[in-house]
Parts: structure tokens; C-alpha cells; sequence
């Protein structure tokens, strides 16, 4: 029987020492979810980093890590210190992840990072052959590891080789200025299908595909030596039930301290509303924009004064790198000065939490904030959004969503706004607050019934049929 392999950065488990011990817990994100079916389904094995670099394992603690691995029907690619210096804070996270965010600015072309990011793409194709035998399928994960479909379909060209871009892919006049271009889209291009979240994502591919490498595309079909590759979106959702009923579920269970204290501020002013954001520390998800825009609402509608709080949560990401360390300095900086510039005895207009938090807390912000406000200047997509809505049990509240995140491409009920007008923001806050419940409900109940028929898990479904099909068309092209 043929099985699939998965291969992502990281593995969905989370491996670290402590007290001198290994401790393991599963990941919880949306994409260990979504492709729990592919993975626990028949044969199959998924392939990334375990998270402990090569200096931090001791031989024997390597066999425990690969104990661990093995029975959670994974495989660990090794990287030294070094690698993750320079593959994943350097050519993966300065160099990529703000070009393909069209931060030019931020983008660094390092020809050390370069050589890394091939060596380590080389060290994940050799795991992948280690396990690989004809006929399998492999699907590949995110800007890490753009150059690995070509490399396993050179060395094993009858496996099915599918890749997703969880990130945006960019216009062709961005992806132009990028120094390796041609092997980056060789490196795609050795897959049978790519898929992206969006279908402007999949239209700047293409374009680039074109321009660059003057190739032959039909639709969304590439001509690529005797070989289709097919190109298509796939919005992933998430595991909506999860949400929702963790949502319903909640309003019975004992109250957590964070629950009690948002009890106690709804209860402290008769109307008083909150607004709910959440994301990582990233300089895409327009953190600063948000504060802003909080601030210049704040100064347009004084009434609101006392009546309404910010509610900022987030979560600690990439912090080495230093244009992440500057935006925590500048978050740092404004809320500091909105809150004393504003605040009252009895009120902070921003509640900010720099942190991760567990799953209940992210339920209890959700089912108590009466907007969610997710403006990103540049995301994939943004599952913050969707969550959001699969907690509103009651179909109340209101979700204000940046155009420029992929999200917004399904959720045209939101209230769409551009992160750079604070003017037409500050006015969609005061709208989003004196929304009449009905229309509320109406907006709410299209969002969530689209939800719920694309879940995470169909998504991966839906790649993974597309997949097969891709590879039948590909034989029966080079059949004829
Ligand atoms: P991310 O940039 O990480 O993902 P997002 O899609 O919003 O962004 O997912 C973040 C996840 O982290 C959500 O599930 C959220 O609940 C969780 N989270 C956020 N803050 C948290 C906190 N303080 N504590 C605990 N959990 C928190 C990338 C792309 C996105 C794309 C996804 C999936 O950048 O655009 O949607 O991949 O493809």
C-alpha cells in the first residue's frame, strides 16, 4: 500500500527540556488539525524539526527524541544551531517572510542565508528518500521548503508531489526583485499541484511562472517538461465544531480568573463594550496601525470614552530577530502613552497581553468581546477571524477584518476595512458598536454557515483529491 508523507517545518508535536526531561505535547494548531485525517488515516508519516537543535541533543537524549517522534508516526530532520540561524531566522524569516508580505524594506538578500536555506531543503529531501518508495504521495508545507518538490521529484519522479503556500505569494514586480527567483520557482514547479489560499495568490504565481520562466500556462495549468503542474486555491478553514462548542460548552463550566475579570468589567458600566484583538507579534498583522486607529477613534468620538476597551493579546513570535523587537518596543511604546493619555480612575482604554495563552482564555475572549478587530496590513489568511465567529453562539457581534488579509476574500459579511484609513476605521468601530442586533445576526449567521461546510479538515481533503487527480492528468498527458 502506497502512503503519504507530510513535511512541514515543524513537526506537530512540541518537544522541550525541561528540568533536564523531555516533554512532549501535540500541537494544537490549525494545521496539525486539518491534517489529522490525512495523517492518522492508512500509512502515513510526517516529516519536520522537532524543535532542539543537534547542540542541545545529547546521543542518548537523540534516541529518546527519535522514540517520541516514532510513535507519533513522525520523522525528525536534524538541524544544527547554525541552520536555524541561518535557514529559519535568516533566509526563511528576513528574507522571505517580509518579501513575500511586500515589506522591501525589511528584506534582506544574504548570500550565506541562501546556501543555508539549500542545505537545509537538501536535508529534508534526504529524509523524505530515506522513507520514500515508488508511488507514495508527498505533501509539502509553507516557505520553508520551497525548493523541495523539485528535489524529490528529480530523484523519484512517480511520487505525487503536492505543496501549499500558507503565506501570501506576491505581485511580480515584488517576486522580480528577489536574486534566486528562477530556482525558487524550479523548486515549486516539481510539484504536481500547488495550492494557495487565495485566488490572487494563485494569479501572481502564475504571472511570475510566466514572466520569469516564459513558460506555457493554460488557465491555471503550467506546461513544465513532459509534465502538467496544476495551480489552484484552496481557503483553509478551521475546526469550527471545536470552537463553537468549546463556546457553548462554556457558558456552563466554572468560571476561569480571566472570565471573572471580564464579568466584572462588563458589569462595571452599564454599556460598556469590548474590542477584542489577537494575533502574533508580527509587523504584518498591523498592530501598530490597530493602536492607532483606537487612538484616533478615541479623539473622534469622545463619547466613547470610558464605554469602550481594547482588548490586545500577543503572542511572543520570532523575537531575535530585530525588526520584531522594534515593533514590541513601539507597542510597548503607544500603548503606554494612549492609556496614560487617556485613562481614567476607573478606566484603561487598552488591555494589552504579550503572551500566549491556553485554549479556554482565547474562548473566553472570544464569547466576551463584542467586536473583533483583525487588521493585518498583509496575511495568508488569518484563522484569528474565523475563530472569532465559530464562538459567537448567539450570532451577535461583530467582526472588522482587513482587506488584506486572505480572509477577507470569504468573509465579505465583516465589516472590510483598509489598515491604513484610521478615518474610515475609527468610523467602522463606532458602527460595529451601535450595530442593531438583527443586523448583526444576519451578517453573523452567512459567515458562520460558510464555516461550517469548509472546515479545516475538508480543505485538506479537498487538496488531497485534487491531488490525485492532478497526477492522473499528468499521466494520461504523457500517455498520449
Ligand atoms: P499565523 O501568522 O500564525 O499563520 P493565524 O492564521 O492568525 O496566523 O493563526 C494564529 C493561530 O494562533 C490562531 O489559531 C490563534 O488562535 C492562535 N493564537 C494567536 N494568538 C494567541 C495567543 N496569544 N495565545 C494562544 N494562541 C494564540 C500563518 C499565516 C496565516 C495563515 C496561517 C494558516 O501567516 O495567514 O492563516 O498560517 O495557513
Amino acid at each position: 500500500m502506497n502512503k503519504t508523507i507530510i513535511v512541514s517545518n515543524r513537526l506537530p508535536l512540541q518537544i522541550k527540556i525541561e528540568n533536564d526531561q523531555l516533554e512532549v505535547t501535540p500541537s494544537v494548531g490549525g494545521l496539525a488539525t486539518g491534517l489529522k485525517s490525512v495523517h492518522n488515516d492508512g500509512k502515513s508519516l510526517w516529516i519536520g524539526w522537532s524543535g532542539l537543535t543537534e547542540e542541545e541533543l545529547s546521543e542518548a537524549r537523540s534516541k529518546e527524541v527519535k522514540k517520541l517522534v516514532t510513535a507519533a508516526k513522525c520523522d525528525s530532520v536534524s538541524l544544527t544551531q547554525d541552520d536555524l540561524e541561518n535557514f529559519y531566522y535568516g533566509f526563511s524569516n528576513r528574507t522571505l517572510w517580509p518579501l513575500f508580505h511586500y515589506f522591501m524594506e525589511y528584506t534582506e538578500f544574504d548570500n550565506d542565508y541562501w546556501e543555508s536555506y539549500k542545505a537545509v531543503n537538501q536535508k529534508f529531501a534526504d529524509k523524505v528518500l530515506e522513507h520514500l518508495e515508488d508511488g507514495d504521495t508527498v505533501w509539502v508545507h509553507d516557505y520553508q521548503l520551497l525548493l523541495l518538490p523539485k528535489l524529490i521529484k528529480e530523484k523519484m519522479p512517480n511520487t505525487t508531489i503536492g505543496f501549499f503556500l500558507h503565506i501570501p505569494y506576491p505581485s511580480y514586480e515584488i517576486f522580480r526583485t528577489f536574486p534566486w527567483r528562477e530556482e525558487l520557482l524550479h523548486g515549486m514547479l516539481g510539484a504536481d499541484l500547488i495550492g494557495f489560499h487565495t485566488y490572487d495568490y494563485e494569479r501572481h504565481f502564475l504571472s511570475s511562472v510566466k514572466r520569469i520562466l516564459r513558460l506555457e500556462v493554460n488557465f491555471n495549468e503550467v506546461t513544465y517538461h513532459d509534465r502538467i503542474v496544476k495551480v489552484d486555491s484552496f481557503p483553509m478553514g478551521i475546526d469550527y465544531d471545536k470552537f463553537h462548542d468549546s463556546a457553548s460548552k462554556h457558558k456552563t463550566d466554572k468560571k476561569s480568573e480571566l472570565q471573572q475579570r471580564l464579568d466584572d468589567h462588563i458589569q462595571s458600566g452599564s454599556d460598556a463594550k469590548m474590542i477584542l484583538s489577537i494575533d502574533r507579534m508580527d509587523y504584518t498583522k498591523g498592530i501598530p496601525n490597530r493602536i492607532r486607529a483606537f487612538e484616533y477613534f478615541l479623539n473622534k468620538y469622545p463619547e466613547y470614552k470610558e464605554k469602550v476597551r481594547l482588548i490586545m493579546l500577543a503572542v511572543p513570535s520570532r523575537s531575535n530577530v530585530p525588526q520584531y523587537q522594534k515593533l514590541k518596543r513601539d507597542t510597548d511604546e503607544l500603548v503606554g502613552r494612549i492609556n496614560g493619555q487617556f485613562s481614567t480612575v476607573s478606566w484603561t482604554p487598552i488591555w494589552y497581553f504579550y503572551r500566549s495563552m491556553p485554549f479556554e482564555n482565547l474562548i473566553d475572549l472570544y464569547t466576551s468581546s463584542h467586536v473583533a478587530m483583525i487588521t493585518p496590513v498583509r496575511d495568508g489568511m488569518n484563522l484569528v477571524a474565523k475563530e472569532y465567529v465559530a464562538t459567537r453562539t448567539e450570532q451577535d457581534g461583530v467582526l472588522i477584518l482587513s482587506e488584506m488579509a486572505g480572509a477577507s476574500k470569504e468573509m465579505n459579511e465583516s465589516m472590510l476595512i483598509n489598515p491604513n484609513n484610521f478615518e474610515h476605521i475609527a468610523d467602522t468601530i463606532k458602527y460595529a458598536l451601535e450595530m442593531p442586533l438583527e443586523e448583526q445576526k444576519s451578517r453573523m449567521k452567512i459567515l458562520q454557515k460558510r464555516l461550517k461546510r469548509y472546515t479545516v479538515e475538508k480543505w485538506a481533503e479537498e487538496f488531497m483529491k485534487s491531488l490525485h487527480a492532478t497526477k492522473h492528468l499528468g499521466a494520461v498527458i504523457v500517455a498520449n
